[in-house]
């Protein structure tokens, strides 16, 4: 069993269902042991979009790393979620932060998220419920991360 910290994020049309519906989906993966509250946050990166909902969960999952993020896609397009503008407006995302202590790159996969450090969207709910959890890269917990940077 790991523990998988998941990003959730949406911009684009009924945006608390979206994410409603993510965490009723990722249940179906493994076990959801916490889901943060939902947060208001201003677009980062690509600015000429709406405020997007951010939230952040722990699951605990028997899945391999490659798929559970096949999965998340896969959740990601039952949303009707598009690829077109990069950090543009999206319907659902679903972004896998860490997977239990792993370091990794693939074609497809880094971990820790190479980004997460650097974004206040992420660590705010991600503070909220994995405070304790150290990135295994940058030896700091998500609660030392979220002081780093504000
Ligand atoms: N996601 C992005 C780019 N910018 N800004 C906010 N506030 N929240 C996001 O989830 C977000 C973003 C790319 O995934
Ligand atoms: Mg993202
Ligand atoms: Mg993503």
């Amino acid at each position: 069993m790991a523990r998988a910290l998941i990003a959730l994020g949406s911009n684009v049309g009924a945006r608390e269902a979206h994410l409603r519906f993510a965490v009723e989906r990722l249940s179906t993966l493994g076990r959801v042991e916490q889901v943060s509250s939902f947060h208001e946050t201003d677009p980062v990166g690509y600015l000429d979009q709406a405020r997007f909902l951010n939230a952040a969960l722990v699951l605990d999952t028997f899945l391999p790393p490659e798929t559970l993020l096949r999965e998340l896609i896969r959740i990601e397009a039952e949303r009707g979620r598009q690829r077109s503008i990069p950090n543009g407006p999206r319907t659902l995302d679903l972004d896998l932060l860490m997977y239990d202590d792993l370091e990794m790159t693939s074609a497809d996969l880094t971990l820790p998220h190479p980004r997460m450090q650097e974004r206040l969207f992420v660590l705010a709910p991600l503070a909220e419920v994995a405070p304790e959890a150290v990135h295994p890269r940058l030896k700091k917990t998500i609660r030392e991360l979220l002081e780093d940077l504000k």
